[in-house]
Order: structure tokens, then C-alpha cells, then sequence
């Protein structure tokens, strides 16, 4: 193409680099949703549609990038690991809403994300992330589910309900669930309870068919190198063949991890 008097902008291109070896996650979270959740009469304070939408969102991104290794869900806001791009999640999530929300037509303003990545080079690191999200859905949640049943089963208003819950910690609220609304935490559904973790899960497929993950190229031949280009090509094609599921599971404990090695066997 020629060059013009205008092609100095490219300059102000900078590479957006990221680190090599570090895990790198993607927040996206959905822009005004506070507004947007209104517009729609989302259920208070949990949409099953709206969650649900999110998740197959998240679910079709996943099979669009087979990169990703695992998403994590809660309220309007997803974390994804590598390189996810807001656009996707954002297209699907457009794309599948009239299957949610049938008799709610879209319409201007349009439901938009904003995203940022963080890399997090340890593993210790990316698991204390996805605990820190998952502490933020428990607290947030029974927050809200203690919120909205002093509004909409204690008739409070919603100062009242607020100064109600001001300094008050967990086993308060649980006190006044089932004290006062019969409700028991423990029962609410585990998707409010816990968010939502997609995955891809291999167990369901080929058991014990995902041990063999490459490891650092840097001591080997060229053929070698050959070889394991091949293995990844091999194991790019097995993840995008591979069962995307989503559950609603500790991500804290050990035993999640521990259970599904393939989520953080290829870094340090
Ligand atoms: P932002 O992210 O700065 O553009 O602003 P917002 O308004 O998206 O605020 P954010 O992300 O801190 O909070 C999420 C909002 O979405 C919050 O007002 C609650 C609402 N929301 C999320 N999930 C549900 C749901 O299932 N039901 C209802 N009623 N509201 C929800
Ligand atoms: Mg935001
Ligand atoms: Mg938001
Ligand atoms: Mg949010
Ligand atoms: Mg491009």
C-alpha cells in the first residue's frame, strides 16, 4: 500500500505486551448494569435468565477460543484467563438474548463490557484471585439475599433494610433468614451461592487422556521442538473438541484444582 502523509499514526501504535509465563486474566464486567438490570426487571437480587445468559455467553467464548482455560461468573462480571477479547463476550451475549428473554425485545442503550487483563505470575497467585472472586460472591450474595427478603417479604424500605444490615456479619444474616423468613442459606441455589466456573471438563470425555502437556521447549532438538509443536497443535484441536461445562463448585479448596490437573499443569 503507498505511504501517505497520514501514515504517522501508525507510530502511535505501542505494543500491548503481556508477560510470557504468567497467567493472565481478563475481567469483564458488564457496563451500567445497574441501569441495564432495571431496564429489564431483572429478578432482585438474582436473575436466573440474566446468570444464565452470562454463562452460555461465557460457555460459546470459551468454545471460540480454545486458549481459554477456565472462566469464573458472578452477578455481571466474568473472569477469563488468556487472551479473551470483551468483543466475543459481548456479541454472544447479544446474540443469545432473545433465548433468555423472549418477550424482552432488546433495544438502545445496548448491553456493553469493559474488560482488563492482570497477570498474575504464580499459581498461588491466580488461585488467591479466583478465591477473592468467589469470597466476593458469598459475601455479596448473602448480603443481597438478606437485603431483599426484609424488602420484599419484611416490607422494609429499602433505608431500612440497609440500616437494618449496617454492621452486622454473617451469622446475623443467617439469623434473620431463618429466623425471621424461614429461608436457610445453605438451601439457596449454589449458582447464587457459589458464581459460576466453566470449564472444559475432560473427565467427562476421554478420562486420563490430558496428563501429557508439553513442557518447556528450551532444552530440546529441532525435532523435538517439531514434535511438540505437533503435541499442541494436538492439544489446542482436543480442547476445542472438548465438553464445556459449567458448574457452581468451591474454587477455593484444594480439592477443585486438585481433582482437574489440566487447568494449571502448564505453568510454573
Ligand atoms: P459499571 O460496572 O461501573 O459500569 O456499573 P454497574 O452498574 O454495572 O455496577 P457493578 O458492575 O458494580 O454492579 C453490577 C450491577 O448489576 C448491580 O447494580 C447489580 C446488577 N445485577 C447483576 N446481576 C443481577 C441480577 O441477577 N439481578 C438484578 N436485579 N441485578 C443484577
Ligand atoms: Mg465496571
Ligand atoms: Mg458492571
Ligand atoms: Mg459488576
Ligand atoms: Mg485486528
Amino acid at each position: 500500500m503507498a505511504n501517505s502523509k497520514y501514515e504517522y499514526v501508525k507510530a502511535f501504535e505501542q505494543p500491548d505486551l503481556l508477560l510470557p509465563n504468567t497467567w493472565i486474566v481478563v475481567r469483564i464486567d458488564g457496563r451500567g448494569f445497574h441501569k441495564f438490570s432495571a431496564k429489564y426487571a431483572f429478578e432482585k437480587p438474582n436473575d436466573r435468565r440474566a446468570l444464565d445468559l452470562m454463562n452460555a455467553a461465557a460457555k460459546a467464548v470459551m468454545s471460540e477460543l480454545p486458549d481459554i482455560v477456565i472462566a469464573y461468573g458472578i452477578s455481571d462480571e466474568y473472569s477469563k484467563l488468556t487472551t479473551t477479547i470483551v468483543s466475543t463476550f459481548t456479541a454472544h451475549f447479544v446474540l443469545l438474548w432473545s433465548s433468555y428473554f423472549p418477550e424482552l425485545p432488546l433495544s438502545p442503550p445496548l448491553p456493553s463490557f469493559d474488560g482488563r487483563a492482570v497477570l498474575y505470575p504464580s499459581v498461588q497467585n491466580l488461585r488467591d484471585y479466583m478465591s477473592w472472586r468467589q469470597v466476593d460472591c458469598h459475601i455479596n450474595n448473602l448480603y443481597n439475599t438478606t437485603f431483599w427478603a426484609l424488602i420484599q417479604m419484611g416490607g422494609l424500605d429499602a433505608k431500612d433494610a440497609e440500616k437494618e444490615l449496617a454492621g452486622s456479619v454473617a451469622a446475623d444474616k443467617n439469623e434473620i433468614l431463618f429466623s425471621r423468613f424461614n429461608i436457610n442459606y445453605n438451601n439457596e441455589p449454589d449458582m447464587y451461592k457459589k458464581g459460576s466456573v466453566v470449564f472444559r471438563d475432560y473427565e467427562l470425555v476421554e478420562p486420563g487422556s490430558v496428563s501429557e502437556v508439553v513442557d518447556e521447549d528450551s532444552a530440546k532438538t529441532m525435532e523435538q521442538l517439531e514434535l511438540s509443536k505437533t503435541q499442541e497443535e494436538k492439544d489446542r484441536k482436543r480442547r476445542a473438541k472438548a465438553i464445556i461445562t459449567v458448574q457452581h463448585v468451591d474454587i477455593i479448596k484444594d480439592e477443585f484444582w486438585e481433582r482437574r490437573p489440566w487447568l494449571l499443569s502448564n505453568k510454573p
